[in-house]
This record gives C-alpha cells, structure tokens and sequence, in this order.
C-alpha cells in the first residue's frame, strides 16, 4: 500500500504490484464469463473487464481501515481492495467457503476486515453507504478514508446529489470514483445523463476531474490526491474516470436483447487498442519496470492461482437448504 501519496508516478515495485493484481481481476473474470456460458454458474455475473485500472489505481492508495462500497460490477472493486479470491470464488458459486457463506453471491460480495463494504444490486446504492462511513470516521477522527465506486448510470441517481451535498457541508473524508463506460445497461450515457457529470460535485464546490480511466498511472495520481485530501480532513474529492466496459452489461445480455445491438464491433475494438491491461504492460517494458520473462512468470502465477481458486469453489460443499435464512437479518 502506498504512503507516500505526494510522488508523481508509482515506483517500479508499485507498478508490477498493480499490473498483477489487473489481471488477477481480468483472468478471474475471463474465467467467470466463460463457466457463465457453459452453464456453471448459477446466476448471470456482471464483469469489470477493461475497468481494471480504475479499482486497482485507487486502491492501491487504501489501507484496510479504509472502507470502499461498490455497485453490481464488484468484483474487480473486491479483489484491488485485497479480497481473498478464492473466498470470492466460493461466493459466486453459492457454497459455505464464500467470503458471505454463500449467501450472498456475485452481486454481494463483502469483507468487512478489508474494508470492503460490499457489492450492491441497487444503483447508487453504494454512494449513501459510503457517505455513512465517511461521517462515522470522521466523528471518529481515524484518518481513514471512505470511496464510492459507481457508474455514469448512477450519477443520476439522486443520491449523488444528497451524498456530495452532506460531504462537502461536513467536509467527510469521501472519494467519488464515477467509472464512466459510456453505457447505462443498453443505453448511452448521453442519452441518461444530462449535461457533464464532472460539473455536478463542482456547483457543491467538490474538486473534481476527469482523467483517462484506462491509464493506470494517471488514474494512480489522481487518486493519490484525493486520499491525501480526505487523510488531511479536506473533504472530498470527485474522480470522473473514462473506461469502457469490454464484456457486456451481464453475462446474459444476449438472452435480454434477442440480436439486438446496442453498440458496433468497430466502437469495442476500438477500445480493445486501449486496454488498460496492455497499456499497463508496454509501459513496465518501456520504463524497463519489468522484463517480459517477469511479466510472463507473473501471468503463469496468476493464471495458476485463478485455476487454484475456481477448484477450491467447485470442491467446496453448498449449504444445506435449512440454512437458508441464515446470516439474512441483524
Ligand atoms: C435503483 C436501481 N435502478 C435500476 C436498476 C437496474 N440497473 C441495473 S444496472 C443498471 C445500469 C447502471 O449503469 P451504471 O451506473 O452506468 O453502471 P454500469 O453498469 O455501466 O457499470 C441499471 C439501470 C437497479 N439495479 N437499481
């Protein structure tokens, strides 16, 4: 985890760290889209992929004091904060060894000791939990930070508003990360959003910016702002970070839209050229980070540890029908 938020680029140890934990995100989720369509998981899952830079630049800032909530594509979000992905694995698989016994499954997966609030099915909701957080470590003067991570979807929710209003008025150690993928489920943002999202926290006098979600290091520096002002007991900042999501809205798009398209083939290999992941890895070669015979030792250990995961969920037992009311209320 980073400390020194004030440098201008990660180090090169940083760096490696982070493109591994990209693409422990993308191969687990490459694995997720594909048992999904060879009929192996239980329920449709909504992937991060090409999203990668954006959970993991941010997290990489946070310690696990510091509480993130995320929205329905939470995964990425999940394993950038250091969740165990294994116990995520198990989740998604519905089974006991899950990080929430398996009880709660693609679209909740939480864990409280990594300050991991949770997934969420509701748009937006992920913006108020957080603002609660804030306030409470900000009564508690902890020095910790809270984030929100949301789509350009979400943006509209009047939440948002409440949320930027409350942190700017108490000056809450809040983070707004709006991913911003062009798309709410089949309809583009244009069409949802009115006028430029990075112009709402602004009237709250919220700093704001818009960065190019897809570069790790920019994504990196701009998070390491917003951390620094919300330890200081600034107030929050607003990260609008422009991303594009590679897979579809849900792994079971294709049965909602019976042929139809919603975006062209041209438009996602346009995007496929600027795939954090990639751009990730060309720079760690260039700024000689890394050699290819690390990253590719990195690839083979990660891949290795996604195969170790999906068998620790699949060998895992389910949990018996009696307890299905178990764990759901406090
Ligand atoms: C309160 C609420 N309204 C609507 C939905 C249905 N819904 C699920 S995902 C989604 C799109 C969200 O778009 P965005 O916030 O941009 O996130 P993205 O899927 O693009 O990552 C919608 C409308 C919901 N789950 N909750």
């Amino acid at each position: 985890m980073n400390d020194r938020a004030d440098k201008l680029e990660p180090s090169p140890s940083e760096r490696l760290a982070m493109y591994e934990r990209m693409l422990l995100i993308r191969r687990t989720e490459e694995r997720l889209g594909a048992d999904f369509k060879a009929g192996k998981l239980i329920a449709g899952v909504h992937l991060y992929s090409g999203q990668e830079a954006v959970g993991v630049g941010v997290c990489h800032h946070l310690r696990d004091s510091d509480w993130i909530a995320s929205n329905h594509r939470g995964h990425g979000h999940f394993l950038a904060k250091g969740g165990d992905v294994r116990a995520m694995m198990a989740e998604i698989h519905a089974k006991v060894t899950g990080v929430c016994k398996g009880m709660g499954g693609t679209m909740h997966v939480a864990d409280l000791s990594k300050g991991i609030l949770g997934a969420n099915g509701i748009v937006g909701g992920g913006i108020s939990l957080i603002c609660g957080a804030a306030y409470s470590q900000s009564l508690q003067q902890s020095g910790a930070v809270s984030v929100a991570f949301f789509g350009d979807g979400a943006s509209t929710q009047g939440v948002m508003s409440e949320a930027l209003n409350l942190s700017a008025l108490w000056k809450l150690p809040m983070i707004f990360i709006c991913e911003n993928n062009l798309f709410s489920e089949f309809s583009r943002s244009e069409t949802v959003v009115a006028g430029r999202i990075v112009d709402r926290p602004r009237a709250y006098g919220v700093p704001a910016v818009q960065i190019d979600g897809n570069d790790l290091d920019a994504v990196w520096a701009a998070a390491a702002q917003a951390v620094r002002r919300a330890r200081a007991g600034d107030g929050p900042s607003f990260i609008e970070a422009f991303t594009y999501r590679m897979a579809g809205h849900v792994e079971a798009e294709t049965g909602f839209l019976q042929g139809a398209q919603y975006r062209s083939g041209d438009e996602v290999a346009a995007w496929a050229h600027r795939d954090p992941i990639v751009r990730a890895r060309e720079r760690l070669l260039t700024s000689k980070h890394a050699t290819d015979a690390q990253l590719v030792a990195i690839e083979a250990a990660v891949s290795a540890q996604v195969e170790d995961a999906v068998q620790f969920a699949i060998d895992s037992p389910t949990p018996p029908s009696e307890q299905a009311l178990d764990f759901m209320f406090a």
